[in-house]
């Protein structure tokens, strides 16, 4: 573990305060950071964030600096925001991610290399079959290629099943299946495994968390996907769940989650949790009991999740209020409070402080089966660093 103090000192910004009399004293009494009861399991825990913010606010980066193990661009690395014109990638924008990642030595997942909805207008407008596989495979290696040794995992396709379809693969219909066909997962899972033989690769979906018909459908055709890569010997290493949950919306199974998982690791794969927050639209507006409810969610939630001794990665969708996609009302209208209240999604609220939410995560990881040690925290990180 790098010492809190050091990682730290390494901010100007930080500098200051740690310089201040009674810091060292402060720091002496301060609750222990996620990221060390995690470590303390053998799991690996982290956030997204947005260069934007690492950029412009010394006193979040710090926190994530003292929560964090793994940063996860949130939007940074995906292809709409990086290709304006075909086959040409700013690389610089995911860049600044993956430098400060080195920098600070945080593990950093790859979020992530194909999306339907976040797919460059050029490459829809490609003639079917032969330029948009080249394409798809071009984007693929070219990313894996640049970033070997610094992303310790990559999404290789987001977000590939969609159970309304009728498909029996269950496929979502998608730009890459249209111009492709069925074996685009099986092209791109090949050619990163190729680009980057050590870094693992992840099916991230979501939708597959509650006890709802939909949810129960999807968590199977998932199952099926996964054991059909497998069958066809495609590189696949993970699961991601994304797990946005929802207050006060659709029943939770334990059981029936926990049932999923076992079946998942059954298949010799790894489990993440890849995009961990709470909308608490349905809660009342007061604060306590808001803040209590979307912790009883993150509790119930993760005391299913961590007893899955194959799941070593949690990852929450930001780590203060300051900045949630849900509290920017970014693509989910039916989360947004209708009171106009500011949701209250993440561990820490606007202002830094911890919430009841925060206690969830540490009590989670205190209550964990431990994981055999080093098989995520530590490869991750070694991995990472091991071209620097
Ligand atoms: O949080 C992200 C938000 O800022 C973007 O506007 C949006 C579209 O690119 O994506 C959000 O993150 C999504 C993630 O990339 C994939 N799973 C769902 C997340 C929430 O929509």
């Amino acid at each position: 573990m790098v010492p809190v103090l050091t990682r730290r000192s390494a901010m100007a910004g930080a500098l200051a305060a740690l310089l201040a009399p009674g810091s060292r004293q402060a720091a002496a009494n301060a609750p222990p950071a996620l990221r060390d009861l995690a470590a303390a399991k053998g799991i690996l825990y982290g956030s997204c964030v947005q260069g934007a913010q690492l950029a412009a606010e010394d006193d979040f980066t710090a926190l994530v600096l003292r929560e964090c193990a793994a940063i996860v661009p949130e939007n940074e690395m995906k292809w709409q925001w990086m290709s304006h014109r075909p086959d040409e990638e700013d690389f610089s924008i995911p860049d600044r991610i993956v430098d400060f990642a080195t920098r600070y030595r945080l593990a950093l997942r790859g979020h992530n290399l194909l999306w339907y909805w976040r797919t460059p207008d050029w490459f829809k407008a490609l003639p079917r079959g032969q330029s948009a596989e080249s394409a798809m495979v071009r984007r693929v290696t070219e990313m894996c290629r640049r970033y070997r040794g610094r992303v310790f995992c990559w999404d290789v396709v987001n977000e590939p099943i969609d159970v309304e379809t009728g498909r029996a693969d269950a496929l979502r219909k998608t730009v890459f299946l249209d111009e492709i066909g069925p074996d685009y997962l099986d092209l791109a899972h090949r050619a990163a495994r190729e680009a980057d033989p050590a870094a693992s690769l992840v099916v991230n979906e979501y939708g597959i968390v509650y006890d709802t018909p939909a949810a129960e459908q999807k968590r199977t055709a998932v199952l099926r996907l996964l054991e059909r890569m497998k069958r066809n010997a495609t590189p696949v290493d993970a699961l991601g769940v994304q797990a946005h949950l929802d207050i006060g919306g659709d029943p939770f199974s334990p059981p029936k989650f926990r049932r999923f998982l076992a079946d998942v690791a059954a298949l010799g794969l790894d489990i993440q949790i890849t995009e961990l927050d709470a909308t608490d639209e349905r809660a009342p507006a007061e604060i306590a009991a808001r803040d209590g409810l979307v912790a009883d969610a993150y509790a119930r939630f993760l005391d299913a999740a961590l007893d899955e001794p194959a799941l070593g990665v949690v990852v929450t969708w930001g780590l203060s209020d300051r900045h949630s996609w849900i509290v920017r009302h970014e693509c989910n209208a039916q989360g947004w409070r209708k009171d106009g209240l500011p949701s209250r999604p993440l561990p820490f609220d606007a202002a830094l402080a911890r919430k009841r939410a925060w206690t969830a995560l540490a009590a989670a990881f205190r209550a964990a089966p431990p994981r055999p040690p080093g098989k995520w925290a530590a490869p991750a990180l070694a991995l990472h660093h091991a071209r620097r």
